[in-house]
């Protein structure tokens, strides 16, 4: 067994060199050297994008650390924007959070913090609009490892991504889809697509460790495991009291699921991993090794209850209303929009009730309590208060409805209840997604003082406004 783990990581380690595997953990040292630049990037024989990229690669160059760690990072920024770099859901103080660390053009910077917490992490650009640079390729992993990790069989990150892209590889303006946030045509794992993604190599009785991380910037990804299953044991890195089984993952921009399966395959029967939307590339098939092993048993380390004792009897400290509106456009409030929304003629909708598409063309804001960014009211808390928050998607009146993820930077907080529910398990995140119509409860402290952001993770609501910030002192 470790003869052959061995071999695998030293032929994976030389892989990476070449074709830039995630299919195992290298080792790498705390410090971190980033060069951002743009570069050529080949999602799949035949399309070759330009992308930014931390490293020269998409996602950018994996950090992977162990728990108690200080990670350094030092590099230059070589890309024709300023930019910042946020580090999604670590808790570290607030001068490291990234989005007031701007570096511009020809610019070293560098970062430190300790990690204390394992789990699966990214980073990414925060500099407003972050869009684009996210867009664009400016994300990777940061996984802090538990020492119970290495005892799988295996442990592999999959970043998913989607571009629009024309056939030659140019970036297309505007949107897949009908509606207005950016969505792509094309869908990768790791920044590949279809044939180019590499398989999931296992063999009968092992237990892999899977790491999904949505990276993308409005596309919500679900993921089918065919003749296997999903035993979730992380959301957003933090370990389930209550790991739980399931055929299909769910992950909303930013997200991120741990989730083991166990070899129960046989060798010469195909299996896949894929999306709903699998036709636009997201296609991961698992191969199986000749032999079997014995059953490898789940080393996940289950973690203590810690949800705030009497919590959902208490009033919310603040309720954040999530809805969006149109400055009109100048030609007054009930616009003829068939001639001019390109393709949408048809639908009829009345006013009030508007299209993304004339939305859009009016100047659409995305509002927290009526108001955009920066306009809209801090949340002013003390460190290490339990502060509960009421957030609701009231924007509900739009074509096609609008999910709002919202992160908080700087801390967890556990899901309190879902529609006056309490949730089926205790589920701590940095990052929950309100479809229109419903709302959540969560409950935090903060532990770090600062200014934090809390916002929309798909970027086209957050740059639009959907952001506030919380202010711990
Ligand atoms: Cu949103």
């Amino acid at each position: 067994m470790v003869f052959k783990k061995s071999v695998a990581l030293i032929l994976l380690a030389a892989s990476a060199a070449i074709a830039f595997s995630f299919s195992a953990f290298t080792g790498q040292a705390a410090d971190i050297k980033l060069d951002m630049k743009e570069v050529n990037w080949e999602i799949k024989p035949g399309l070759t994008t330009k992308v930014w990229s931390y490293g020269g690669t998409v996602p950018g160059t994996p950090i992977i650390v162990k728990k108690g760690e200080t990670v350094n990072v030092s590099g230059v920024n070589n890309l024709p924007s300023t930019t910042t770099i946020h580090w999604h859901g670590l808790v570290i103080p607030n001068d490291q959070d990234g989005p007031g660390k701007t570096i511009k053009p020809g610019e070293k910077y560098s970062y430190s913090f300790k990690v204390n917490e394992s789990g699966t992490y990214w980073y990414h650009s925060h500099y407003r609009p972050v869009l684009d640079q996210v867009d664009n390729g400016l994300y990777a992993p940061i996984i802090v490892k538990a020492p119970e990790d290495d005892k799988y069989s295996g442990d592999h990150i999959y970043v998913l991504d989607d571009w629009y892209l024309d056939a030659s590889g140019n970036r297309l303006k505007g949107t897949a889809r009908g509606d207005m946030e950016r969505f792509g045509n094309i869908e990768t794992v790791n920044g590949k697509s279809g044939s180019a993604i590499e398989p999931l190599v296992m063999r009968k009785g092992e237990l892999h460790k899977l790491r999904f991380i949505n990276a993308s910037t409005a596309a919500i990804h679900i993921i089918k495991i065919l003749g296997h299953r999903f035993r979730v044991t992380h959301t957003d890195g933090h370990p389930l009291p209550q790991p739980y089984e399931t055929d299909v993952l769910t992950l909303s921009p930013g997200e991120r699921l741990d989730a083991e399966v166990a070899a129960v395959g046989d060798v010469g029967q195909a299996y896949i991993m894929e999306s709903d939307r699998s036709e636009l590339g997201i296609k991961i098939p698992i191969q199986y090794q000749q032999g079997q092993v014995a059953t490898v048993a789940s080393p996940f380390v289950v973690p203590q209850p810690k949800g705030f004792a009497g919590i959902e009897n208490r009033t919310p400290d603040f309720t954040l209303d999530l809805n969006s509106v149109m400055d009109m456009p100048s030609h007054g409030a009930n616009p003829a929009p068939a001639a001019s929304a390109g393709g949408h003629a048809g639908h009829g909708a009345p006013a009030p009730s508007m299209t993304n598409e004339m939305k859009m063309q009016g100047g659409m804001r995305w509002t927290i309590n009526g108001k955009s960014y920066p306009d809209v009211a801090a949340l002013q808390v003390k460190l290490g208060q339990i502060v509960k928050v009421r957030i609701v998607n009231n924007d509900i009146s739009t074509a096609e409805k609008m999910d709002h993820p919202i992160h908080i930077h700087g801390t967890e907080f556990q899901i309190v209840s879902q529609n006056g529910k309490a949730p089926e398990r205790e589920i701590w995140k940095d990052t929950v997604n309100l479809p229109a119509g419903e709302y959540v409860d969560i409950a935090f402290t903060m532990t770090n003082p600062g200014t934090w952001m809390l916002h929309c993770h798909i970027l086209d609501h957050e740059d639009g406004g959907m952001m506030t910030t919380v202010v711990a002192k």
